[in-house]
């Protein structure tokens, strides 16, 4: 009786840390990039903590980051230790974060399409979601 007692008030201090608990994903982009902007807003409202960075020239952190040029769009974020490329949704870098690909630097959206987080307009375009890794493999990880 009294072990389920002190199991029960363990369980819900758990799941009271669980969902205070917001993961933290730092992003840089340009002053004026209105779509970054949007993106940010996007990650924020899927429960995400953004410290957002604004830096004269995004092409550093890209080289700093192993982000190739194929592989670019406007803003770069690192969440735990990965780098996610341009207007990547929230569900995927969950989906990510929870089971990593071996060896990934991380996810990206190549360009910025219409139609995927933050770049919502009057046409909504089909992208993919790639992973990037180390030993530089490119793989669709989600289609949109
Ligand atoms: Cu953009």
């Amino acid at each position: 009786m009294r072990l389920t007692g002190i199991l029960f008030i363990f369980a819900v201090f758990l799941t009271a840390c669980e969902s205070a608990e917001k993961v933290e994903i730092t992003v840089y982009k340009s002053a004026t990039c209105g779509c970054c902007k949007k993106w940010v807003s996007h990650l924020e409202e899927n429960g995400f903590e953004v410290i957002s960075h604004d830096v004269s020239d995004v092409n550093v952190i890209k080289q700093k980051y192993g982000v190739r040029q194929d592989l670019a769009s406007c803003h770069t974020a690192m969440v735990n230790g990965y780098v996610i490329e341009g207007h990547v949704p929230a569900s995927d870098i969950k989906r990510f974060l929870s089971n990593p690909v071996t060896n990934a630097i991380g996810l990206t959206v190549p360009g910025m399409p219409m139609g995927s987080p933050g770049m919502e307009g009057n046409r909504k375009d089909d992208y993919n979601v790639y992973t990037f890794t180390k030993d530089n493999k490119i793989a669709v990880y989600s289609s949109h």
